[in-house]
């Protein structure tokens, strides 16, 4: 069966960030920081799922998904991070995941997206090699509970962004700007998702995957020094996440010294467990120039033009999620699990009207068109066996707050009322066509 879902993450909608024995995330530090997100925006109530999940279980089961993708919040399972086990933060998923799957929606929780407890950030964080053991405790501790109804687990979410924004360059949490110095946090991400791999089977979980954030990168001209400039972004942003997985090696890292210093032997192998499928998150490709001379970092964003664009300013370029796909697919071959696209959607400038609706005519544009061009990469024979529109409400934008609305479903952040969008109606019509 295909997976036809919506996907959302635990801190970008959940709020009650200090009921029921929740511990802070990074998160929770970070937008509580001044200067850190737009307007200072914080998720401490975001769109109060962990109040009103039965109503957006309800709303999904109106739009017909068989799938929902969401995060499980380590620090309401493990308000430290390790030791004692929250009952309450269990219970809450238990309950989400009984109700998904009385309305014939398969869960696809998510362990990680981003918030980590902030207590193992005290400790260095996913710096450390620790938090990688740390994670792996905390899979078996949610699998225990949920190994038996829930099919598919995903272990990390986006891995790169994570490394790139929230320990690089700072603009998320934890909110480090280290450059290349944040390298190990791509290696103990890794090692933590391959050894919770090992602990999600040992507990009974009959698939796994991870999430990455990938893109196709296009050189800004045949250039020598754009081409090498491409091929050092597409290590960093791409290879560097899904050679280790998918291949046991590293990619060369040798355009960003000193490369990886924290590798001990036998890590190899531990990321490279095989897996069932690989999540891939596609918003656009990448077009990458030579740097200037005195930049700090091997390759230069050059930018995407002669495309509409989202109101994040987003290039929309639906073949690009063909481009990607096969390109995987010729880059990994046989080595390639089945696809799921994890994440795929847009922000639009939602206003509702006078009448109460939402029109977002350039969402469902961009579903149609990035649907197609994922159905053109199966036809070229990429097996996809899912996809997922991100988002099912508008939520928590990390740095930028409320300010950008990725939702099928609008959220009133004030009277917390959904909306079902034009785009909404469109998706059911169109799952309701798959199925006939
Ligand atoms: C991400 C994200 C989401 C974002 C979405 C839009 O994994 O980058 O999982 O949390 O909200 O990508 O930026």
């Amino acid at each position: 069966m295909f997976l036809w879902g919506t996907a959302t993450a635990a801190y970008q909608i959940e709020g009650a960030a200090t009921e029921d024995g929740r511990g802070p995330s990074v998160w929770d530090v970070f937008a509580h920081e001044p200067g850190r997100t737009r307007d200072g925006h914080t998720g401490d109530v975001a769109c109060d799922h962990y109040h009103r999940w039965p109503e957006d279980v309800a709303l999904m089961s109106g739009l017909g998904v068989n799938a929902y993708r969401f995060s499980i919040a380590w620090p309401r399972v493990l308000p430290l991070g390790s030791g004692e086990v929250n009952a309450k933060g269990l219970d809450f998923y238990e309950r989400l995941v009984d109700a998904l799957l009385e309305r014939g929606v398969q869960p696809v929780p998510t362990l990680f997206h981003w918030d980590l407890p902030q207590a193992l950030e005290e400790r260095g964080g996913w710096l450390e090699r620790d938090t990688a053991a740390r994670f792996a405790d905390y899979a078996a501790v949610v699998a225990g509970r949920l190994a038996d109804r829930v099919p598919l687990w995903i272990t990390l979410n986006e891995p790169f962004v994570h490394m790139a924004y929230g320990y690089a360059m700072g603009v998320h949490a934890p909110g480090r700007a280290l450059l290349t110095a944040a390298l190990p946090a791509a290696h103990h991400q890794l090692l933590g998702h391959g050894l919770a791999v090992r602990a999600l089977r040992a507990a009974g979980a009959r698939e796994v995957a991870i999430t990455n954030n990938c893109t196709p990168v296009r050189p800004a001209s045949e250039g020598e020094a754009d081409l090498r400039a491409a091929e050092a972004y597409d290590i960093l942003h791409n290879r560097l996440f899904n050679d280790p997985v998918l291949l046991g090696a590293y990619p060369d890292l040798s355009a960003y010294p000193p490369g990886l210093t924290c590798v001990q032997d036998g890590d190899l192998e531990v990321i490279a467990t095989p897996i069932d499928a690989l999540g891939v998150n596609y918003y656009n490709p990448t077009r990458i120039a030579a740097p200037a001379e005195d930049a700090g970092l091997p390759f230069a964003d050059a930018g995407i033009t002669g495309h509409p664009t989202t109101a994040f300013g987003w290039p929309v370029v639906p073949d690009g999620l063909r481009e990607l796909l096969t390109g995987l697919k010729a880059r990994y071959g046989a080595a390639l699990p089945p696809v799921h696209i994890t994440e795929n959607g847009c922000s639009q400038p939602d206003v509702p009207t006078e009448h109460g609706t939402v029109e977002d005519p350039g969402r469902i544009a961009f579903l149609e068109g990035h649907i197609a061009a994922m159905r053109r990469a199966m036809a070229e024979g990429v097996d996809v066996r899912g996809y997922f529109v991100w988002s099912l409400l508008d939520n928590f934008e990390w740095a930028e707050g409320y300010h950008q609305r990725f939702g099928l479903v609008h959220v009133d952040f004030a009277t917390q009322r959904r909306t079902p969008k034009a785009s909404y109606r469109w998706y059911a019509e169109f799952l309701a066509s798959c199925r006939d």
